[in-house]
């Protein structure tokens, strides 16, 4: 999927939502248990009921691939049944030597076809621009993370003063485009949203930590929107775990029509 078309699903939907899916078997219903697949069912119930409030979903490769074999073949499900007109994220964070990441590339995109994968900046040039050489496809580099981590290395200052993150964000500008380059930017980190926005005006973020993190979406938007949009706000276990019940789908729908109208007066105030 390309920029602008991720934009007009925005505007149409009214909505920068992306779905976390973030499937655990220790939380899923009870009641799925005795299905043959419960984390494809689990999952399959959510983005029926979600697919109409958000634009993109971001399996978690860890909760899948926690469960060996069987956990890829339900990731494969999953991003096989995502509608093709929403925005699907690989939360893989990977990254590694040159010709490793190219297999890493083909693997989430070519294998199980994902718009985009998480990256890790950490090995540099040749770790990442493997990724960016893929039609229609996408990086998401960290770069500011949500985590009380995020603290012991993205905001060392280097001789130059400029905080780590920043020279990611700088650094990364040149191995990518806003066309195939978006960066994870925590929303537990209100008021740095706006300076991270400074250095890559254009470029989508991908912005994990609203919900279950307590990142305010007010302040995302206030510091975080462009001329398109340029965020997908995850929410994950506040929207899947709303209820542990037989209605876990019904009230993820609830769950994410909220994000959705508060996205829609978010648009409306700053686009
Ligand atoms: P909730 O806190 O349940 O909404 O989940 C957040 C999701 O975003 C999880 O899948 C995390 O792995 C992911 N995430 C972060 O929480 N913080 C980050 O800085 C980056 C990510 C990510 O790359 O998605």
């Amino acid at each position: 999927m390309n920029r602008a078309e991720l934009f007009a699903q925005i505007q149409q939907k009214s909505s920068f939502l992306c779905v976390g899916l973030d499937p655990d078997l220790e939380k899923i219903p009870a009641h799925l248990l005795s299905e043959p697949d419960p984390i494809f069912s689990f999952c399959k119930a959510i983005i029926e009921e979600t697919a109409d409030f958000a634009v993109a979903y971001k399996p978690n490769i860890a909760f899948f691939e926690a469960l060996g074999a069987k956990g890829w073949e339900t990731l494969a499900k999953v991003a096989e049944l995502i509608p093709k007109d929403i925005f699907t994220i690989a939360d893989a964070k990977r990254g590694d030597i040159g010709n490793t990441s190219k297999l890493y590339a083909k693997a989430f995109f070519e294998s199980m076809n994902f718009d985009s994968i998480t990256v890790a900046p950490y090995m540099g040039k040749d770790s990442v621009t493997p990724f960016l050489e893929f039609e229609n496809k996408w990086v998401i580099l960290l770069a500011l993370t949500s985590n009380v981590g995020s603290l012991d290395f993205q905001l060392i200052k280097g001789e130059d003063g400029k905080p780590l993150y920043q020279s990611v964000l700088e650094k990364s500008q040149e191995w990518g485009s806003p066309e195939n380059l978006m960066y994870v930017v925590g929303a537990t980190r209100g008021e740095l949203i706006g300076e991270v926005r400074k250095v890559v005006p254009e470029n989508f973020f991908l912005v994990p930590g609203v919900g279950a993190q307590g990142g305010s979406l007010a302040d995302v938007a206030k510091f975080g929107m462009n001329s398109t949009c340029g965020l997908l706000v995850n929410s994950s276990r506040g929207i899947i775990y709303a209820s542990g019940e037989r209605d876990f789908a019904k009230v993820a729908r609830k769950e994410a029509e909220k994000l959705q109208a508060e996205m829609k007066g978010l648009l409306e105030m700053y686009l």
